[in-house]
């Protein structure tokens, strides 16, 4: 996978127009999924402002669902905000851009990102390999606006709507800031690029860059969404010896093995606690694990699986607020190490490319993660029902055609 050098600015902002599109400098009214209470989500005519500047606004062409749109329209996110326009893991098309916007161009396909690059200087976090986590706009994001504090959506009557993760995806049309744009290739099918936007880059992504998992090791997996899954293929293609794959729902099964699962793991088959059954499986642990549940007995049971002396548990799952997790000092004593990981370690604007590069030329299947289509902004009530059905990988809503 290849790491893109970042557009400097000044060489391209003369030969840029801002848009060609008709709708340029206008309002856009588009359908939108607006999260107005917990579980409260309802299809509404919108009004989408032109991007300021810095800004880019998103012709949305395919959604796919994530856990974490979930965790946030039941209320279980402390930053949760309503009414406000959820989703983050999309394939858009760049219908027009603010002021002095170089990096992405009227009709530019791109993935807008929930960890945005600025690539700086004078970001300590831009500038170092340890980390993708840009604090550029964190605080504006978290708060539900745009880095100016203000919203790009009203509701018809003139409601402000809150803008969610700094991408908004459950709309026809949405506004990011330019440092959320991943710039792809213009032959990516959006309607699986999209998945690059989220789950299944984090769960790659924390084993080749959060925890850089070596040729051989050995890897347990609890959860075995898309998120789950994506790590037990990162796990196959660097080569890792026996992959242990856990879930209460054995349907998950079949396909964690076509991945490269080599044991598989329903904790309610066994009457002790599942890290003893890792455990008592492998002698001394295994050297890597992962949650991709989200609960947090969970990312205690995968640390005090990690195997004694050096093994490694890496939380990627969402916790609901107020949630902690806690163990036995003495499980890290004994030379357990404990990390956590977003989005996969990856630094969206200059790697996300890369991963649909890999996908375009073969080298990275996706295909198999998209288990559910739908069509149109009020097909998103139908993906979270499939994700809820439990036999649902990513449900891919797309709202244009390409
Ligand atoms: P998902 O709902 O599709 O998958 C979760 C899986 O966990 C399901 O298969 C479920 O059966 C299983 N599970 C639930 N409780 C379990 C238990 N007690 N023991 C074993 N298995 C159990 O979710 P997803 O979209 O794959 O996301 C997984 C988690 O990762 C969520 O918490 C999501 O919010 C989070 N997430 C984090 C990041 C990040 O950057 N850190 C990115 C994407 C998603
Ligand atoms: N809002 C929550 C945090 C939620 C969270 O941890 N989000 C992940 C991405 S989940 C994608 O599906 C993340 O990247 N976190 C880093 C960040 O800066 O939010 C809370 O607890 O407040
Ligand atoms: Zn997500």
């Amino acid at each position: 996978m290849r790491s893109m050098r970042l557009a400097s600015s000044s060489a391209l902002r003369a030969s840029r127009p801002l848009s060609t599109a008709a709708t340029a400098g206008q309002t856009i009214t588009c359908k939108a999924a607006v999260a107005w209470g917990v579980d409260d989500l309802r299809v509404e005519t919108i009004n989408v402002a032109p991007p300021k500047a810095g800004e880019v606004r998103l012709k949305v062409v395919s959604n796919a669902l994530c856990h974490t749109d979930i965790y946030t329209l039941e209320g279980s996110d402390p930053e949760g905000i309503f009414p406000s326009i959820l989703g983050h893991e999309a394939g858009a098309v760049v219908e027009s851009v603010g002021e002095g916007v170089t990096s992405v161009a009227p009709g530019d396909r791109v993935i807008p990102c929930y960890t945005p690059e600025c690539g700086e200087a004078d970001c300590i976090f831009c500038m170092s390999k340890k980390t993708n986590l840009c604090p550029r706009i964190r605080a504006t994001q978290g708060a539900g606006t745009m880095p100016d504090g203000t919203s790009r959506f009203t509701t018809a009557d003139g409601t402000e709507i809150a803008h969610f993760m700094g991408c908004s995806t459950f709309s026809e049309y949405t506004v990011v800031a330019e440092i959320s744009c991943a710039k792809i290739a213009p032959t990516a099918p959006l309607d699986v690029a999209c998945l690059l936007g989220c789950g299944v880059a984090t769960g790659l992504g924390a084993v080749w860059k959060t925890m850089d998992v070596e040729k051989g090791s050995s890897v347990a997996v609890f959860g075995l969404g898309a998120v789950g899954l994506a790590v037990i293929q990162g796990a196959q293609m660097r080569g890792a010896g026996r992959i242990i794959a856990v879930d209460t729902n054995p349907g998950k099964f079949e396909m964690a093995q076509q991945l490269g699962a080599t044991d598989c793991v329903n904790p309610e088959d066994h009457s002790g606690p599942i890290q003893e059954v890792l455990v008592y499986m492998t002698q001394w642990g295994v050297e890597y694990t992962f949650d991709c549940t989200g609960n947090t007995n969970v990312m205690r049971a995968a640390l005090e699986s990690a195997h004694r002396g050096w093994g490694q548990s890496c939380v990627i799952g969402v916790a609901a607020a107020g949630q902690e997790i806690s163990t036995r000092p003495f499980q890290l004593v004994t030379g357990r190490r404990w990390a956590g990981t977003a989005f996969g370690g990856f630094k969206s604007r200059s790697e996300v490319p890369g991963l649909v590069d890999d996908y375009l030329s073969g080298d990275l299947a996706l295909d198999h993660y998209v288990t559910h289509r739908f069509k149109g902004v009020e097909g998103i009530s139908e993906a979270i029902d499939a994700l809820h059905s439990g036999d649902c990988l990513r449900a891919v809503v797309n709202y244009h055609d390409e």
